[in-house]
Parts: C-alpha cells; sequence; structure tokens
C-alpha cells in the first residue's frame, strides 16, 4: 500500500480559493473568525493575485458584520449589489461561513446569477465526536473504531505536538460548517477523566486551536469523576457534595476556556458508570451537570444509547430496540433546559439500515441531538466505498407523523444537534478512505442545511476537492459514490435484520458471530425462515413506540417496508416481498448484484488514472481491491448460510458453496 508521508489538502486545496485569490476584497469585522477571514483571505491572494481594499474602497467582494449583529448569530445574507457580491453577516461566525460560501460557489459567487439571500443553520449545533482516547487503549486503541490511523488530537499519551495540523482539520470542518468538536472518546477511561481537572491545559490549548474557525471544544466527561479523581466516595447525583464538586470543577473549567462548550455523557451503557448505581433517574444525573453548566450558559449532551448489553439470548422478551424508549420516554419534560438528549438515528447500532429511533419522537418536552457516525464501524470501516448521505437524508427526512408534518430534522433542530462520530485521524489522506471524506464534508452540510440532495453535497465535495478536474472525474466518483451505501446493503445483512458481523472488530461476515451472545443482536434463522419478531401481536412491542401511522406500518407484514421486514419480522423464506421476490431469491439476488457492483467500481476506477494524483488513486484502488475481496466473502457466506438453512436452491442455478 503506498503511504505518502505528506498529507494531502481534502477538500480545500489553494486551487479552490481561485474565484476569490483574485478579486478585491473588503473586509469589515472583529474577533477570532473575523481575523481568520481576514488570513484566509490574504493566503488567497496571495496565491491568485487579488488583494484586500481599504475601508470604503471599492470592491469585488465585502465580508462585513451587519451593524445590529447579534454575538454567536452565524447567519448571514449574500447578494450582488451594484456589481459587487455582498455577505452581510449576523456576527464574525457569520462572515466565516459566508467566506465558505462564497469559496463553494466560486466563479458563480460573481456573477449576475446569485439570488440574494439569507443563509442560516438549521442545527444551531453542528458537531463532530472523537472517539479519540488520550492513553492508546488495549482493545480500542488510540481512536474507538477509528480507520484513519491514530488520533489527529492525540498522541503518545497526551496532546498532539503538530498544532498545524489541528489547525488544518479545524479549517476543514468549519468551512463545511462544523461549529463544536468533542475532544475525547465517550468511553472516559482514567487518563481522560483528567482532562477536567488537571489535564484542564490540554483541553484549553485544544479550544484555543478551534476557536479560530468559530467552533467549540467540548469534553466527554467520567459520571464518576468525582470519585475516580479521589474526591469523593460517590457520585449520586442528588448528593450536595457531588453537586458542589461539579459546580466548582466546570467554573475551573471556565476560567481557563471561556468559550468551553459543554459536557457530553455516556451513563449506565456498556459499563460506564452512571446514576442507575445510586438508583437515581437519568434525568436526575442529566440535570445535576446542568445546573453545573447553566452560569457559563453551556449545555450537556446526554446519551440515550442505554440498553442492557449482558442479556440472555434464551429470554426472548427482552429487546435492545425497545430499551432507549423504554429508559428516556417516561423521563420526557423532566430534563432542564441546557440538556439535550443525544439520540443514535436507530434504535439498535449504526446498522447500515434500521427504522428512524422512536425516541426522537417519544419526546416532545426534551431537546434532542440526532447522532450519526461518520467512522464507518458497521459500514465497511473505510476499507470500503460508502457514501452515507443518502442514508442520513432518508433519517433526517422522515415524516414520524406522516405526511405533511414534520420531518426528524424540524423535530431535532428545534432547540438540538446534528452530531456525527468524525471519521478523521492522522492519515495522510485525512480518512483513511479518501472517498470517505465525503462523509465528513457532508456531516457539516446536511447539519446547516438537511434537505440537500446527498448528489449535490457530493458535487460540492467534489469540485471543492479537485478543483478544476472537469467532467470525467466528476462522472467516475458519482458513479462509484452515488449508490455505494445500497451497494453495501446489497452484500451485508439482509433486509434490515443487521448485524451479522465479526463479533468485536464488525468487519466483515459472520452470521452466527453475535447469535448466542449477551449483545441482544440476533436474527434468528432457522429452517424455516429469519427476521425479529417486534410486533405488538405477537413480538417484543418494539413496532408499537411509533406513533401513528408508523405503528400501524411496521406492524403488519403486508405494508411494512422490504428494506425493513426483518427487523419487524420473522417471515418464512418463501415470504412475497412487495418487490415480487421471495426472501431467499432476494437474498441470493442482491448478494450476487452487490459484489458485482463492487467489481464494476474496482474497474470504473481505472478511468480515473490520470485524473487525481496517483497517491490518491494508488490507494483508492487499493482499497477497492479489499472491498471486492470483502463483498465475495460476504456474497459467499451469507448465500452459503441461508441455503444451507432453508434448502432452497437459487433460481438462477449460480455458484452457491
Ligand atoms: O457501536 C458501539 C461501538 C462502541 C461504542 C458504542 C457507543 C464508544 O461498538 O465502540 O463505544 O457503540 O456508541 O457508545
Amino acid at each position: 500500500m503506498s503511504q505518502p508521508s505528506e498529507v494531502h489538502p481534502a477538500w480545500l486545496p489553494p486551487s479552490a480559493f481561485r474565484a476569490l485569490g483574485s478579486r478585491r476584497i473588503r473586509i469589515d469585522g472583529q474577533g477570532p473568525p473575523a481575523d481568520t477571514v481576514r488570513s484566509e483571505v490574504t493566503r488567497a491572494c496571495a496565491h491568485f493575485g487579488g488583494r484586500i481594499c481599504a475601508p470604503g474602497e471599492e470592491a469585488d467582494l465585502v465580508l462585513a458584520v451587519a451593524p445590529s449583529s447579534e454575538a454567536g448569530s452565524e447567519g448571514f445574507h449574500l447578494s450582488r449589489q451594484d456589481g459587487s457580491t455582498v455577505v452581510l453577516a449576523d456576527g464574525p461566525a457569520g462572515l466565516l461561513h459566508g467566506l465558505f460560501e462564497v469559496v463553494r460557489r466560486g466563479e458563480a459567487a460573481f456573477g449576475p446569477g446569485l439570488t440574494g439571500r439569507r443563509h442560516e443553520p438549521a442545527f444551531a449545533l453542528r458537531v463532530l465526536d472523537h472517539w479519540d482516547n488520550v492513553d492508546v487503549h488495549p482493545v480500542m486503541g488510540q481512536v474507538e473504531r477509528g480507520y484513519s490511523g491514530g488520533s489527529i488530537l492525540w498522541q503518545d499519551g497526551r496532546l498532539r505536538d503538530d498544532p498545524a495540523r489541528i489547525r488544518e482539520y479545524a479549517r476543514l470542518v468549519a468551512a463545511a460548517g462544523i461549529n463544536a468538536v468533542t475532544v475525547n472518546n465517550v468511553n472516559v477511561h482514567t487518563a481522560e477523566t483528567h482532562l477536567l481537572t488537571d489535564r484542564l491545559a490540554e483541553v484549553a490549548a485544544l479550544a484555543g486551536a478551534f476557536r479560530p474557525y468559530g467552533i467549540r471544544v467540548h469534553l466527554s466527561v467520567n459520571f464518576a469523576a468525582p470519585v475516580i479523581l479521589g474526591d469523593l466516595d460517590t457520585a449520586d447525583p442528588l448528593d450536595p457534595a457531588v453537586r458542589s464538586w461539579w459546580a466548582h470543577t466546570t467554573e475551573k473549567v471556565f476560567a481557563i476556556a471561556p468559550d468551553f462548550g459543554g459536557y457530553l455523557v455516556k451513563a449506565d451503557s456498556e459499563g460506564q458508570p452512571g446514576p442507575f448505581t445510586y438508583g437515581r433517574t437519568h434525568a436526575d444525573g442529566a440535570n445535576m451537570l446542568a445546573a453545573a453548566l447553566a452560569p457559563h450558559g453551556a449545555i450537556v449532551r446526554w446519551r440515550a444509547f442505554v440498553y442492557n448489553h449482558r442479556q440472555d439470548w434464551r429470554d426472548r422478551s427482552t429487546d435492545r430496540a425497545r430499551a432507549a424508549c423504554d429508559h428516556f420516554a417516561p423521563l420526557d419534560g423532566e430534563f432542564h433546559d441546557n440538556v439535550i438528549l443525544q439520540v443514535k438515528y436507530g434504535p439498535m447500532d449504526f446498522q447500515t439500515r434500521e427504522p428512524v429511533s422512536p425516541v426522537l419522537f417519544a419526546m416532545p418536552s426534551t431537546r434532542l441531538a440526532v447522532e450519526l457516525q461518520a467512522t464507518q464501524e458497521y459500514t465497511g470501516q473505510q476499507r470500503h466505498v460508502c457514501y452515507l448521505p443518502p442514508m442520513w437524508s432518508g433519517v433526517l427526512g422522515f415524516h414520524p407523523y406522516g405526511e405533511p408534518g414534520p420531518a426528524v430534522a424540524d423535530v431535532a433542530a428545534s432547540g438540538g444537534a446534528l452530531v456525527a462520530v468524525s471519521n478523521v485521524g492522522d492519515d495522510p489522506f485525512w480518512t483513511g478512505h479518501p472517498l470517505a471524506q465525503a462523509n465528513l464534508y457532508a456531516v457539516g452540510r446536511l447539519a446547516w442545511t438537511p434537505t440537500l440532495d446527498p448528489a449535490a453535497v457530493l458535487d460540492e465535495c467534489i469540485a471543492l476537492t479537485f478543483p478544476g478536474a472537469g467532467e470525467p472525474l466528476r462522472e467516475i466518483l458519482h458513479e462509484l459514490m452515488d449508490d455505494s451505501w445500497q451497494t453495501y446493503e446489497q452484500y451485508t445483512a439482509p433486509l434490515g435484520v443487521g448485524f451479522m458481523v465479526r463479533p468485536g472488530r464488525h468487519y466483515g461476515p459472520d452470521v452466527d458471530g453475535y447469535e448466542y451472545t449477551p449483545w441482544g443482536t440476533y436474527h434468528f434463522a432457522d429452517r424455516d425462515g429469519v427476521g425479529v419478531d417486534r410486533t405488538a401481536a405477537t413480538g417484543t412491542g418494539f413496532a408499537a413506540q411509533y406513533p401513528r401511522p408508523w405503528s400501524e406500518v411496521y406492524e403488519s407484514r403486508a405494508t411494512c417496508p422490504d428494506e425493513l421486514l426483518l427487523f419487524f419480522h420473522h417471515v418464512p423464506y418463501d415470504h412475497v416481498l412487495h418487490s415480487g421476490t421471495t426472501v431467499i431469491q432476494h437474498i441470493y439476488d442482491t448478494h450476487f448484484a452487490g459484489a458485482e457492483r463492487v467489481a464494476g467500481m474496482r474497474d470504473r476506477w481505472r478511468d480515473a488514472v490520470a485524473l487525481v494524483d496517483p497517491a490518491v488513486h494508488a490507494r483508492v484502488a487499493d482499497r477497492l481491491d479489499e472491498q471486492l475481496r470483502s463483498a465475495e466473502e460476504w456474497r459467499d457466506q451469507i448465500n452459503t448460510y441461508f441455503f444451507r438453512k432453508s434448502g432452497i436452491p437459487d433460481a438462477k442455478g449460480r455458484t452457491i458453496h
């Protein structure tokens, strides 16, 4: 595999600034993001011959903060006025976002076709959560579920000694629209627990690195910190000493980093400590931290990923899919105003296909965040091309109460956040697979405008990453990426049943790998059929956690969408899908088709050889070889497994082992 040492520029190479850098530009604004705008413009002009104008001088582009600006507001108005392009921002952060909007539009930002309008983010909080460990974890490594090398933030047990790389990362994600970064893993181990107190200087240094790009730093905290750090013998959220410990500790955080964003907590989940130890509720736990943060105008994000990971597989009544709603829905209305409940998009765990989590519709009086996973834990680990925005748009555009009615993005945007687990690392291509950069880019863009078309987002990303590459490369990348999520779905676990991955690492097929384990992720395949009965009538009752119409749609085999059939129903192999084919034949057909599509992708990439940097080409080519090997392995294991279980041959007589 080629290992170039130099870092590749992702979506902001100098040439992405050509249209801007060749012009006369006036900047009017104060504060760190405005200074960043000035230095970005200076750099672009140095490349392309433009210049910064004096106040009052005639300019091609005016970037100004409106006199009536509100601190913290990120919106801006972009228009053409008397032959100039004008960005009028609500505040310095808006100036920065306005600048990047102009960069995205390139020459079109300076043409008469530009329609004047206001731009503002749908989600006020647009976050990348890093699952980065400070100390390398013996099992999970430096970055939990990280597929891009080491952490971009931490190395050898301390803050990375590479501020330029961190700053460049801040620049990239700010340009996509991100405004918050959580700097450590939600599984908070011992060294990381200390970031809150005696290692606060490292957090403050990170806040300093991200600040110029309008990004606030958040910290994952350990619920048991008062005990682990040795100050108290309890972490009971209703104990006055514990409450004052958090208040006092939080004051010190703000003394050193006044624009600190807030805490993120994974409690009572997969072995992390939490309020259950003290017989308290998750509202008690979250509200304690909220009270400590409120005087500083900061928030706590509290994760809803709470389930029993020590379940007995013989117990058919416990359903992991139900857990989050069972735990949290009864607490609706009890959380303080500065608590945001952070909910994974699906009820299980970042699978390739899941229904949208019902927690998102069960808590109208709670601020909510939708959590996505840019790191491809279950979607090919950045060895497979898997462009995720089509899935994400489906989640954000889902109408919980049917249409018309609000979409998930409307529900969550009102007071909440869009969050994604970052896929970045110290890899020269940032994300291991160069094409996985587009997922990172899209997080910010969809958090700003959830209704953007995924193909249009990809177009933007291509234009910024390979400026001037032209139509042939654009076509090849769309062919490889637009449907890559559906392709991945085709050759892996069928019809929404999920998992079937190798336990632990979660890469590659192992159909029964989790079937008799405590993790609650079962498919229940037997000689007659496959799938999980989650109906209210005969199953676990999960379908009833949805409001109408979905509770009814999912409850019945007749109306359940094909792609989620095995998530909600256990059906015979000869059950006929809406598509007209049987479940078993669908399994064979999609697995043959998926692997074939990957072979086509690998061949098509050869046409790009002269169109991109040879190092990028080689890295993608290597990964496509592995994707094809893996897709064929998936195809053969899944097809063989279901042929042996069912005894039903492939109607088309293809090779099954
Ligand atoms: O998907 C699972 C992962 C864990 C992760 C957990 C979570 C950080 O396998 O590695 O832990 O989700 O979201 O908390």
